[in-house]
């Protein structure tokens, strides 16, 4: 009775197995097969006990970068600046921010980066300039061309009364995006601080200035651009007010309106694209094949994300496990589904020949750690990371790092300066730009000063570089070998065939002809699944290797076993990856 009844349920499973496999386009390119570091400069290492991070600091860290196989570091605007927004408000986009270093130093980074086989990629900022930058400062006299490089308005009467041109408001909810210039009688426009003045991108003088703000950092040999803030460009012209949003918000708060002007516009494309000729024509002039990429930030819908891809924008920030679509909430990543279905979006929705990207964290977001326990970090950058694609880590969530509590006089960030003492946090981005815990001495080994910019998060005590090196297993020792499973041919190009098990389990297949295929099974609740992987897979071998087990899932020692496909026991909130073995 038994073994018919066996072959049944095997028959009967094998037809069941109606997957969507994804094929992938093999990397030919060094970016396709990136893990991007974002150093925060102001947090890694200060190399002067000024008790802020500097360029030779990280220069002086390079074999983090290799140990933990990260091939591209992206470092956040190292620019000149008043300092009001972290360095996004640049007053001299070809000078070095003195607290960080010189040019000098810079170019030494780039250079020691390079003698180790890494990438170097830098923010580039185009929507704004410092309120306090020299173009502004002209513009402010009404000195042409400069004062036509920003957005002006002489607003509306109402009567005698003088108001602003409509009700558009800031992204830092500091209300409108309108600031008023006396000596000018008009206003400006400011979508993100007041300090942060608007270029005017239908000002041909604008793109050929930041032309050459990109050809001078490509003269400085760098690998790349992220581009931030690729959404807010152009404004609509015809200057229209915004609606009215669902969101019971404030009225100064940026969710109070739906962006339909002020986002998302369609001459925000070719501006990106007619970057990338540039910098492909700066590589043909220099007559070599050097590479060089860029990547946007901009949390949208997916179809505005999507659209970049198509405009020769190497990618844009997956940014669908941080904020949903029009950036009101934290995305939403409670269940198992709701990762499956992040993953399923991007895949699905993405031109065909394009790159993957997935990012989990950054210096704007909570971070990952904090937002979905500690016992399940491991399990969703094993899964990211083994999925095809280029994978963005924010600097210390490689060691499970958590958001660090500020009081309110304590913190800095001026998106929060411009909320509440009760509502601060909800705004604050200080919490995940403290200092990179790098040991267990002053200052967690960041700076040799006691007193440091952010303070230092008291649980650097344990959670530190050199103890989650030291110790039998950790975080950061799981994140590298997930880094290291990247560098194998069916990582590079096996299909990826991903799968919702039992409504609590994410498993993801990645299979080529000829090699040991690489299984993810991540379990986000806290009970036991045990799987028959052909239930869901076409294919595998009989038997994998456990190679890597969550921190939390009790399986450490356990790393080296054999396992039958047939009954893979995952323990609660357990995360495994297994690699086929060959029969
Ligand atoms: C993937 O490639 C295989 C072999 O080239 C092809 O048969 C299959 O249709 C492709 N699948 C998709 C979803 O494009
Ligand atoms: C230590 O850091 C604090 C705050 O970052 C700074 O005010 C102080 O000058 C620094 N001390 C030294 C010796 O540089
Ligand atoms: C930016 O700084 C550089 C180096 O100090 C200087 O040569 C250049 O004139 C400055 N540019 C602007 C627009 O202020
Ligand atoms: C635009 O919004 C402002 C501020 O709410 C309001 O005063 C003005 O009447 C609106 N304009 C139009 C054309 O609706
Ligand atoms: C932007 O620049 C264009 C071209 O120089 C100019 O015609 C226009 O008036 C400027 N726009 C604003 C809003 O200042
Ligand atoms: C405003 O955005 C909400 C979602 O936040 C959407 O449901 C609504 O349809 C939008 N309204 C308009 C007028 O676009
Ligand atoms: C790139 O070079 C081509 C050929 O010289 C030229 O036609 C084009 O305008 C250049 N593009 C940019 C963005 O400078
Ligand atoms: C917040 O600030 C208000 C007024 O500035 C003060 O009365 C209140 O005690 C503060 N609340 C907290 C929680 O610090
Ligand atoms: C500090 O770190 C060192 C090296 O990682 C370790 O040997 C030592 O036990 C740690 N001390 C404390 C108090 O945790
Ligand atoms: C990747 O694997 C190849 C051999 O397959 C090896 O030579 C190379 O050193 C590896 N690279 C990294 C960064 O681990
Ligand atoms: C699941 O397990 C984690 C870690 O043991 C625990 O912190 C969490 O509260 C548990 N959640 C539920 C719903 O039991
Ligand atoms: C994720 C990110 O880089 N966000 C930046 C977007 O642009 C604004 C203004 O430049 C910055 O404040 C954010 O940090
Ligand atoms: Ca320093
Ligand atoms: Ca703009």
């Amino acid at each position: 009775m038994c073994a018919p009844q066996l072959l049944f349920l095997i028959l009967a499973a094998a037809a069941s197995v109606d997957a969507v496999t994804y094929n992938v386009t093999a990397p030919t390119e060094w970016w396709q097969k990136n893990v991007i570091y974002e150093v925060w400069v102001e947090s890694f290492k200060d190399s002067d006990g000024d008790g802020k991070g500097d360029l030779n600091g990280i220069k002086s860290k390079m074999e983090h970068f290799v140990d933990l196989g990260v091939t591209c570091i992206w470092l956040p605007p190292i620019y000149e600046t008043p300092m009001v927004d972290s360095g996004y408000d640049i007053s001299n986009f070809t000078a070095v921010n003195t607290d960080y270093g010189t040019l000098d130093d810079f170019d030494a980074l780039v250079t020691a980066a390079h003698e180790l086989g890494l990438k170097v990629i830098i923010d580039f900022v185009p929507n704004h300039t410092s309120d306090e930058h020299e173009w502004f400062l002209k513009a402010k006299q009404g000195i042409e061309p400069y004062y036509s490089y920003y957005v002006w308005n002489k607003g509306v009467y109402y009567g005698d009364y003088l108001s602003y041109p409509n009700n558009w408001l800031d992204v830092f909810n500091d209300g409108t995006v309108w600031e008023w210039v006396d000596e000018r009688e008009a206003y400006y426009l400011h979508q993100f601080s007041v300090h942060e003045v608007d270029l005017n991108w239908t000002n041909p003088l604008v793109m050929s200035e930041m032309k050459n703000v990109l050809t001078f950092w490509l003269d400085h040999d760098v690998d790349g651009f992220r581009i931030d803030a690729a959404p807010y460009y152009v404004e609509s012209s015809t200057l229209e007010n915004e609606t009215r949003s669902d969101k019971d918000v404030d009225s100064s708060n940026y969710f109070y309106l739906n962006h339909t002007q002020t986002k998302d516009q369609p001459e925000n494309y070719p501006i990106v694209k007619e970057w990338k000729e540039h910098i492909n024509n700066y590589t043909a002039s220099k007559g070599n094949d050097k590479v060089r990429f860029i990547c946007t930030e901009g949390y949208s819908d997916i179809e505005y994300v999507m659209k970049w891809y198509d405009y020769d924008d190497d990618f844009p920030f997956n940014f669908y496990f941080i904020k949903d679509g029009d950036i009101a909430n934290d995305a939403v990543i409670d269940t198992a589904e709701d990762i499956y279905d992040i993953f399923i979006e991007w895949l699905d929705n993405m031109p065909s020949g394009k790159t993957a990207n997935w990012v989990l964290g950054n210096h704007d977001m909570n971070r990952i750690a904090t937002r979905i326990g500690l016992y399940r970090t491991d399990g969703l950058h094993l899964s990211t990371l083994l999925l095809p694609g280029v994978f963005t880590m924010y600097n210390g969530d490689e060691l499970g790092m958590t958001n660090t509590y500020l009081t309110w006089a304590e913190t800095t960030d001026v998106r929060a300066c411009s909320t509440t003492n009760t509502t601060y946090t909800l705004y604050s981005r200080d919490p995940v730009r403290t200092p990179y815990q790098w040991d267990n001495t002053t200052s967690a080994g960041f700076s040799t000063n006691s007193t440091t910019f952010l303070k230092v998060n008291p649980d650097y005590v344990t959670v530190n570089l050199a103890a989650e090196k030291e110790a039998d297993f950790s975080h950061y020792q799981n994140i590298q070998k997930a880094i290291a499973l990247r560098n194998t041919t069916v990582w590079e190009e096996g299909t990826v065939d991903v799968e919702l098990i039992e409504d609590q389990m994410v498993g993801i297949a990645r299979q080529l002809d000829g090699e040991n295929p690489i299984v993810v099974l991540m379990n986000w609740e806290n009970s036991t699944v045990t799987v028959d992987l052909d239930d869901y897979f076409d294919g595998l071998p009989d038997t994998l290797e456990l190679v890597i087990a969550d921190m939390y899932s009790g399986l450490n020692d356990n790393v080296g076993d054999t396992y039958e496909k047939s009954s893979i026991e995952v323990p609660e909130h357990g995360s495994m990856v297994l690699l086929g073995v060959s029969s």
